[in-house]
């Protein structure tokens, strides 16, 4: 019998190092370990039966849905739902919060922020996709339904952070600010499985991500630090390395590896940048941080923006912390469009 460490038993093996931790966390990261396990078996056929494709709605954000961004909404609530340990779910595929209203729902202590499917114009063409997902303990007393402040708290306050990656195989990473921990999926057992404990960012990163096609568009300081990565400066490993998959999950998770930045600046399309605060950059900055490295919004740490709405987006900078830090002086020098 190989070595094997499950989700499920790391879970219950952390927790016990907290002695008054009830286990409703374990139960809600579980609820949300099965529902992606749901989500990757229906990727997966993806090609083979009618899954794939526009759904012919729009989102809360005036965004194409995608069928399977409608269904992985749809499994994650119902999961999360299911187990009774959260009472309402913020989700980048819903205008408002999702109230769960059974009694039992009301007495849970957490609410979780998800982006149930990112980058799911990746899956026509069979790319990596992923999920992320941010969890808080409410502000709002027990036993009431939750309220919006429980949903527009600063990212420092997260309780527990992660995503998963749908790629060449299935990851869960996650950080309950007890460092970052990786769980690659084995499908013969149905099992995630141990396989990146205390996963740590180079600090010195060599990659560069960045959807260079609005270079016209963005600030004097993205601009002169895309020349920077690209001058000829060997010693310092320059030319950096240029990676763009076009799923955030995807790029955070190489540059986690490998060490790198990710880059979504603000452009005159989206002049405070694509990303939203609450469900994708305030988890992924929770999990850097934890990891060693850093996230800004080209000025402010991401996790200590006050957020104003549900589907606010900020420019996020996020990666190894000599990197993150070099676009910031460029930033602070050059803020300006023109
Ligand atoms: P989505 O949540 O609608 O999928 O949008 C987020 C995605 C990220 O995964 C990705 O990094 C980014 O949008 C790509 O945007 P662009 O195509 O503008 O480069
Ligand atoms: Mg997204």
């Amino acid at each position: 019998m190989p070595d094997i460490k499950t989700l499920g038993e790391y879970i219950v093996e952390k927790q016990h190092a907290f002695p008054h931790a009830s286990g409703d966390l374990s139960s809600l990261l579980a609820s949300i370990r099965l529902a992606a396990k749901i989500v990757n078996r229906e990727i997966n056929k993806a090609g083979l039966v009618d899954i794939a494709g526009a759904i012919g709605t729009e989102n809360a954000q005036g965004e194409e849905q995608q069928k399977l961004d409608v269904y992985a909404n749809e499994k994650f609530k119902a999961a999360m739902e299911a187990r009774d340990h959260v009472c309402g779910v913020a989700s980048e595929e819903e205008d408002e919060a999702v109230i769960f209203n059974k009694q039992l729902n009301r007495n849970a202590k957490y609410v979780v922020l998800i982006d149930p499917l990112d980058g799911s114009s990746n899956i026509d063409v069979n790319v990596s996709v992923g999920t992320i997902f941010s969890i808080y303990h409410r502000v709002s007393p027990v036993g009431t339904p939750p309220t919006e402040d429980d949903f527009l708290q600063p990212g420092h306050r997260q309780v527990a952070a992660g995503y998963i990656i749908y790629g060449s195989s299935t990851m869960l990473v996650y950080t309950t600010g007890d460092g970052v921990h990786g769980f690659t999926y084995d499908p013969s057992l149905g099992l995630f499985c141990l396989s990146h404990e205390n996963m740590t960012v180079p600090k010195e990163g060599t990659i560069y991500s960045i959807n260079e096609g609005n270079y016209i568009k963005f600030p004097q300081g993205v601009k002169k630090y895309i020349k920077y990565c690209q001058e000829n400066v060997p010693d310092e490993k320059r030319p950096y390395t240029s990676r763009y998959i076009g799923s955030l999950v995807a790029d955070f998770h190489r540059n986690l590896l490998k060490g790198g930045i990710y880059l979504y600046p603000s452009t005159l399309a989206y002049p405070n940048g694509k990303l939203r605060l609450l469900y994708e950059c305030n988890p992924m900055a929770f999990i850097i941080e934890q990891a060693g490295g850093k996230a800004t919004d080209g000025m402010q740490r991401v996790m200590d923006i006050e957020p104003k709405e549900l589907h606010q987006r900020v420019p996020f900078f996020v990666g190894s912390s000599n990197m993150v830090d070099k676009v910031g002086e460029y930033l602070e020098t050059y803020p300006d469009h023109e």
